[in-house]
């Protein structure tokens, strides 16, 4: 019998706390990284300030889960019977263990998450009450804190649970929030715009079966939603939505209210809401092509014009990655094998050759690749999920599994409430050299 996810969990756990409590206690003043005035100002950008174990992203190499990069996790993770991509279910014990998950141990969580996907009945009462021009997201994140007097863990903080405890009652919150999430995707889609007419789920498949069962959608589509969650799941923890979650977390706010936090963060268009735009940059393209595919010549024309307006390319650059992304290749491999002749796929590959020229003469981007919303909304797209408004909270569903493990273990291994210090302008200034301080402060 497979040892169940939480006992091997804790086995882990208890492994892992002396490393961290020896690295606190007996290297605590080691030197890592140099805070420089630059760094400060520009959204501390590179600077090592952050630890993680779930997962790491090197800026030429893209993301690796567990030191497996994406194309290993694919390769390695167990599949459904007949599926082309691996169980979502199956990530998530990776990403919380660091091991490789065998088909039982799989199965396993797949019954965890159908036994707690049933959402309460005032979820359906609070998403039916917003307005129905609310973002998709804004619901999303509404639905999520509403379920925060569901936690678990707060009901064992108020009862007095013990510091070492804490990581048990998060995880069961984590894994009541994860089964639940498809289903409040699928409701908001039905509200949003199917006239309220829902699916209901089926018990019997797994976390990216059910979906596209809940979504209406036929195969590939199962395969699409595992590929999609699994690629989304994390990158690191500096980026704006795990950061977000790590941040409000560590004042030990639940599980609902950092997700919900964290679906937020994401909810913008510089991070997860990029592939959104990218999906309605490329309409009014296709809109001034009368819906002719367009030379490369016009697509020049086009980035061109974006770029003159003072506005961004959607989908193009990175904070952290300085070559294309690995999620974007992957998604791009599974297109051409499944969606080859779909004309704004083919409108993507031509971005691809024309892009990354014109923004390296532009002379401002870090990175001219693209990143994984250059390519996620249209395979949404081609799979008739038209309403681009949506695509966000796809990308949410998939982030809140590497959240989660991360805030399990961030619990785990007692990180403390974080609290950076900040300084004024003028103390920079007084650090650059620049102004002196003034004689009454000279003291300090
Ligand atoms: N188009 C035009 N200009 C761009 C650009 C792009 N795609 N990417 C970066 N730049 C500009 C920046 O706006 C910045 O301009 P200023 O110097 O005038 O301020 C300059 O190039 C330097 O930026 P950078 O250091 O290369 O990039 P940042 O780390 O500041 O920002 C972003 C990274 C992803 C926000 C940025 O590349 C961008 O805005 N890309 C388009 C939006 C996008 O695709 N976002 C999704 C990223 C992936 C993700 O998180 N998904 O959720």
């Amino acid at each position: 019998m497979a040892k169940r996810l939480k006992e091997k969990l804790y086995e882990k756990i208890e492994a892992w706390r002396p490393r961290t409590r020896r690295l606190l206690e007996e290297y605590g003043d080691v030197v890592v990284d140099q805070v420089t005035v630059e760094k400060i100002i520009s959204g501390m950008r590179g600077l090592k300030a952050l630890v993680t174990d779930i997962s790491y992203l090197d800026p030429n190499e893209g993301i690796r889960y567990r030191g497996h990069t994406l194309p290993e996790v694919f390769k390695r993770l167990p599949k459904p019977k007949g599926a082309e991509m691996p169980y979502v279910e199956g990530l998530f014990y990776l990403l919380l263990t660091g091991d490789i998950p065998t088909e039982e141990e799989v199965g396993d969580v797949v019954d965890e998450f159908s036994k707690r996907r049933i959402l309460p009945r005032y979820l359906y009462d609070v998403i039916d009450a917003l307005p129905c021009c609310s973002h998709p997201m804004t619901i999303f994140s509404s639905a999520i804190l509403t379920m925060h007097r569901e936690s678990f863990f707060m009901k064992k903080y108020q009862a007095g649970i013990s510091k070492l405890d804490y990581w048990d009652p998060t995880y069961e919150d984590a894994l009541n929030l994860l089964a639940k999430l498809p289903e409040i995707a699928t409701y908001i889609y039905a509200k949003l715009y199917r006239d309220g007419k829902r699916i209901q789920s089926n018990p019997h498949l797994d976390m990216g079966g059910n979906f596209a069962f809940m979504m209406g959608k036929p195969k590939p589509y199962d395969d699409v939603s595992r590929m999609h969650f699994i690629i989304h799941s994390d990158h690191e923890s500096g980026n704006v939505s795990a950061h977000t979650g790590h941040l409000v977390a560590s004042s030990l706010a639940d599980i609902y209210q950092s997700l919900s936090a964290m679906i937020n963060g994401l909810a913008g268009p510089l991070h997860g809401l990029a592939n959104q735009e990218v999906l309605r940059w490329l309409q009014e393209l296709m809109e001034k092509m009368g819906n002719e595919q367009p030379t490369e010549d016009e697509l020049k024309q086009y980035v061109w014009e974006t770029l003159n307006q003072g506005q961004i390319i959607p989908g193009y650059g990175h904070a952290v990655l300085r070559k294309t992304d690995p999620r974007y290749t992957l998604q791009h491999e599974f297109s051409l094998k499944h969606m080859p002749d779909d004309p704004l796929f083919q409108v993507v590959n031509k971005l691809y050759k024309v892009v990354p020229p014109i923004l390296m003469e532009h002379g401002r981007a870090k990175n001219p690749w693209p990143n994984v919303d250059a390519q996620s909304g249209v395979i949404q797209w081609h799979y008739g999920v038209r309403e681009f408004d949506f695509y966000t909270v796809l990308f949410g569903i998939g982030r809140a599994i590497g959240i989660c493990a991360n805030i399990i273990w961030d619990r785990a291994l007692l990180y403390p409430l974080e609290r950076p210090k900040s300084l004024t302008t003028d103390m920079l200034e007084e650090i650059a050299g620049i102004k002196k301080k003034p004689s009454g402060k000279e003291k300090e």
